[in-house]
């Protein structure tokens, strides 16, 4: 049995993700999840909210709720709609937890005692009326460039100029609206990243598999211009983890907190802390997932993300660690996603433009969702969701070929056989035929899936549900019934174990409709498919099955039209 450890990039806790933010990374790293637990393998699956930085504080003060309550709140929000959508993690954690504030802080100390760290004195501006520093984006006035009055720090959004707070005319805090602000001197933290220059470049030689994309995203870092920069890990910020060296206190560092991008990442690690905790289960158990000298050598980790997030997944983290000096697990292969455009635009959290998860459970079960995310996943390119795609996707896909086969198949076998397995003779050349071409299609389909090639997994999939169809077509037990009922009993037999095998196959893309598949065979077989005819004899003659509800509805024109009248908009 091999052992996989995934995470997932973790989401920030600012609102509820659109669904372009969950086909980048939580959905396709479930898919593999499931597909790794199907097959027999040991799993964990980690994924968490993100809840520090400015993006929390901002959103928190827009909800007029103190930080810690909103990243509570907003946290229970997110896990219910990941459970919604069938996301399996096997921990859902906070990386504002107990667990990751000392982690964070204990990488702090060994970078430290490694030499790692050094303080860098920079000014920046203080509120007097806000007893506190404000991050540009914090600092609002007027555009030098086009006069427009709610430029922020750092970009003006009328004319999109780049700034600096310095260059704002008339600025003034974005949290009180004061205008006493002066320019003063702070002290943070570096990681010396350029001292691990070599060390994260042939780490990174050494990931001969992983996508040109990937790398040339970490090589561009490590040797454009001037190379690799130091990183500030402290910001002046009231919410986050203090700075500590472990268990000590820093000095001249009161008061700060670490940057969300250091304690993110090690999160993964606390999640699975996080995840023993809770049970009240040794700290070996996620030990063994994590470190080296305990156990996680034979693990392979992947890691799930969308192309912004690479540079701090194959840089900073790697940094990180490698500056601990501490036998932590490293990535084995991240793989990364392009984005999903909506409907002719991009999807946005800021303007709300898009479909949220919850609105996207609100019209449809999360399968329809998953099947038409997952079947255009961004991997190659960009790609874009429109409502005719999807409605001819589940309509077709979904409706035409994989529920009619499971929805004629049944109620065929009721009207002719009753609610069992037939008997029926043995197979002819057509069911020789079939079982030979299932068995390459489910081969590749295993190896797209091992691969992480996910559009074309699916591709697959639906190449499987296909032959079925061809075969139900060709076959005709509704004909060969007349003339043949013995015949027609044996097509039956096959066409029912085949929606047994279906059901365990598909169950990483759509796994509520496999689990009504498996209820309606009365089976928990879910055993993945060997020897592809032993797979076909799971239900014997005699074996009791009842006509499932449809699996899946069509999408009419009229709820498409009004679907894409009401998401045309913005969320307000
Ligand atoms: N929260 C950005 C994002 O959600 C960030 C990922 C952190 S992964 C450690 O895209
Ligand atoms: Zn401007």
């Amino acid at each position: 049995m091999a052992r996989y450890l995934i995470t997932s990039a973790i989401p920030y806790i600012n609102g509820i993700k659109h669904l372009g933010n969950l086909v980048g990374s939580q959905l396709p790293a479930d898919l593999f999840a499931r597909f790794q637990r199907g097959r027999g393998n040991e799993v964990l699956f980690l994924c968490a909210t993100d809840e520090h930085g400015t993006p929390a504080e901002l959103a928190a003060a827009k909800a007029g709720k103190p930080v810690a309550e909103y990243c509570a709140e907003m946290h229970e929000v997110q896990s219910d709609i990941a459970n919604r959508f069938g996301l399996s993690f096997d921990h859902f954690g906070r990386s504002s937890s107990p667990q990751n504030h000392r982690l964070t802080q204990h990488f702090a100390g060994k970078l430290d005692e490694a030499g790692l760290i050094r303080e860098v004195s920079e000014r920046q501006v203080y509120s007097n009326a806000d007893g506190r520093f404000l991050p540009d984006r914090y600092i609002e006035g007027t555009c030098p460039n086009c006069g427009y009055d709610k430029a922020r720090g750092d970009q003006c959004e009328n004319c999109t100029k780049q700034l600096d707070p310095t260059d704002l005319i008339n600025p003034r805090s974005a949290i009180s609206g004061s205008t006493d602000l002066k320019v003063r001197e702070t002290k943070h933290l570096y990681l010396r990243q350029s001292a691990l220059k070599d060390e994260l470049d042939s780490w990174i030689d050494s990931k001969s598999d992983w996508p040109v994309l990937t790398t040339s995203i970490a090589k561009k870092w490590l040797h454009d211009g001037d190379g690799l920069q130091d990183r500030g890990i402290t910001r002046d910020l009231d919410w986050g983890i203090p700075v500590r060296k472990g268990e000590a206190e820093w000095p001249g560092m009161e008061g700060k907190v670490f940057y969300v991008w250091f304690d993110a990442p090690i999160e993964y690690i606390a999640c699975a802390k996080e995840w023993t905790d809770a049970r009240g289960a040794p700290d070996a158990e996620w030990e063994r997932w994590w470190r080296t000298d305990k156990g996680a050598d034979d693990v392979r980790y992947i890691q799930f993300m969308g192309k912004d997030n690479v540079p701090f997944h194959t840089l900073s983290f790697p940094a990180t660690i490698l500056g601990s000096g501490e036998p932590w697990k490293m990535v084995d292969h991240l793989k990364s996603f392009n984005y999903l455009n909506y409907d002719g635009g991009q999807f946005s959290t800021s303007q709300g433009r898009g479909v949220f998860m919850d609105q996207a459970l609100d019209i449809l079960p999360a399968d329809y969702w998953r099947w038409w995310l997952l079947s255009h996943a961004p991997e190659s390119s960009d790609s874009e969701f429109t409502w005719e795609n999807f409605q001819v996707s589940v309509n077709k896909d979904l409706a035409d070929v994989l529920g009619n086969f499971v929805s004629r198949i049944t109620k065929f076998c009721r009207s002719k056989f009753g609610e069992v397995v037939p008997e029926g003779g043995a197979y002819g050349a057509a069911e020789t035929a079939l079982i030979e071409n299932l068995t390459t299609r489910i081969r590749a389909y295993e190896g797209f899936m091992e691969a992480m090639e996910v559009r074309k997994s699916a591709q697959e999939l639906r190449a499987i549900w296909v032959l079925g169809n061809e075969y139900l077509q060709s076959a005709a037990p509704w004909t060969t019934f007349k003339e043949d009922p013995e015949t027609a009993a044996m097509q039956v037999r096959l066409g029912l174990n085949l929606i047994r095998l279906y059901a365990v196959l598909s169950a990483p893309f759509i796994p509520d409709a496999s689990a009504r598949m498996l209820a309606a065979m009365q089976t928990e077989d879910a055993t993945w498919p060997g020897d592809v005819a032993e797979a076909l004899a799971a239900l014997p003659a005699g074996h009791a099955f009842t006509v499932p509800d449809v699996l899946f509805a069509k999408i009419a024109d009229e709820q498409r039209e009004d679907w894409q009248t009401r998401f045309a908009g913005v969320r307000t």
